[in-house]
């Protein structure tokens, strides 16, 4: 069999670079779509060098989205371009529109017109249950998204259900709940505490202010969340999965756990700013993915103690490399750098 070759939007965030490390350890080809910016993105995927190809395109621009596809012919696109962040999508509710909805169907014209066959998964989020009529949350749960983003995301996730049953087009959607890493961006609020314990800790720092400490999530470890989607893709028949861990936290345990692996009081230092608190909250999630665990065999490897120990001790490496070198340490900005 000839080697497949896979298309990933996003691939300079957290779960782009973690999928291209996967499905280039399975032998594909992987092409990613940058898109121009004045600074350098690429800090996630800067290891994996020439083992992939980069091209630049933009979820924006219809043009350059449908160029790609013709010239690529991909197997397999996968979607993971957003704007992610849900604080943000107040801020910018008519571009996280356009990104994170609107793109979507760009997307999938450039390839029902340039690459039909191409098999599409859609990076869905928990956060369309948002205000959640039930719990836990499977696919049959009805959505009620409480942001712009998670609207965004329910148009995304509506539109790639028209795609599969207007054209027969092989089009799937994972259902993700929250999934972490040392890649995380620094302003989404494990990665935000895993990295202020680690700067405390090298005494760097005394305070980490946060917003809803009482808020729960459903919180994986995004390698094994990359497997699933690769897993969606070669189904016979394309369907949509939650995909989740079937646990759920809040914030404060969160924080206890992290200080803690750090052999500190999470009460000495969090306080609660309401400049983090949003318009609207989703405030409990936990997913049930019985399906993917029936359908596709995937399970997740790490447990919630487990994600946080990996995200404190990759932060505080982090921060002891940086100390070492002398460099960027009043530079708390969310700059993201690989563990
Ligand atoms: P992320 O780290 O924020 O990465 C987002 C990616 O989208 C980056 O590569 C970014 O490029 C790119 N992007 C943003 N705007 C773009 C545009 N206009 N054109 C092309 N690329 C653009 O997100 P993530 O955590 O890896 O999540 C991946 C996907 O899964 C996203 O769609 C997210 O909404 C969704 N999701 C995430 C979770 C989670 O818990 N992580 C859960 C459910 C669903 P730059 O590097 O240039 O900014
Ligand atoms: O917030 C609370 C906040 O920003 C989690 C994205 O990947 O997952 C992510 O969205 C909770 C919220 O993630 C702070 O109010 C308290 O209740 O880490 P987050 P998110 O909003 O759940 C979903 C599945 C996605 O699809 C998204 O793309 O934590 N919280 N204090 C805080 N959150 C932040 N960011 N900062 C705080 O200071």
């Amino acid at each position: 069999m000839s080697r497949r070759t896979a298309l990933i939007t996003g691939i300079t965030g957290q779960d782009g670079s973690y999928l291209a490390e996967y499905l280039l350890e399975l032998g594909y080809r992987v092409v990613g779509i940058t898109r121009r910016t004045s600074s350098h993105t690429g800090g996630r995927i800067e290891h994996l060098g020439e083992r992939i190809e980069l091209i630049g395109a933009d979820l924006l621009d219809q043009t350059s989205l449908l160029a790609i596809v013709d010239q690529v012919q991909p197997d397999e696109i996968y979607n993971l371009a957003a704007q992610s962040f849900v604080p943000a999508s107040w801020q910018q509710p008519v571009l996280t529109s356009e990104v994170t909805a609107l793109g979507v169907t760009r997307l999938l014209e450039a390839a029902r017109i340039a690459c039909p066959s191409a098999r599409v998964y859609q990076a869905s989020s928990s956060e369309m249950f948002g205000m959640a009529t039930e719990t836990p949350q499977n696919e049959r749960t009805p959505f009620y998204p409480r942001s712009p983003y998670g609207v965004s995301k329910l148009y995304g996730h509506w539109i790639a259900v028209n795609y599969r049953e207007s054209y027969g087009m092989f089009v799937t959607s994972g259902i993700l709940f929250n999934h972490e890493s040392p890649r995380r961006g620094r302003e989404f609020v494990t990665r935000k505490i895993s990295h202020r314990v680690a700067r405390i800790a090298h005494g760097l720092d005394r305070e980490l202010r946060l917003g809803n400490l009482d808020a729960r999530r459903d919180w994986g470890y995004a390698p094994d969340y990359v497997r699933a989607m690769h897993a969606m893709l070669q189904r016979d028949h394309p369907r949509d999965y939650v995909i989740a861990t079937g646990e759920t936290h809040s914030v404060g345990e969160f924080c206890a756990h992290a200080f803690a692996h750090a052999g500190l009081d999470w009460r000495e230092h969090v306080v609660v700013d309401p400049a983090f608190l949003r318009p609207a909250d989703v405030e409990l999630l936990v997913g049930d993915a019985a399906d993917a665990r029936r359908d596709l065999g995937w399970r997740p490897t790490v447990d919630f103690p487990e994600l946080v120990h990996i995200m404190v001790d990759a932060d505080l490496a982090l921060v002891a490399e940086e100390l070492s070198r002398g460099s960027r340490l009043g530079d708390p900005s969310p700059i993201p750098l690989l563990p």
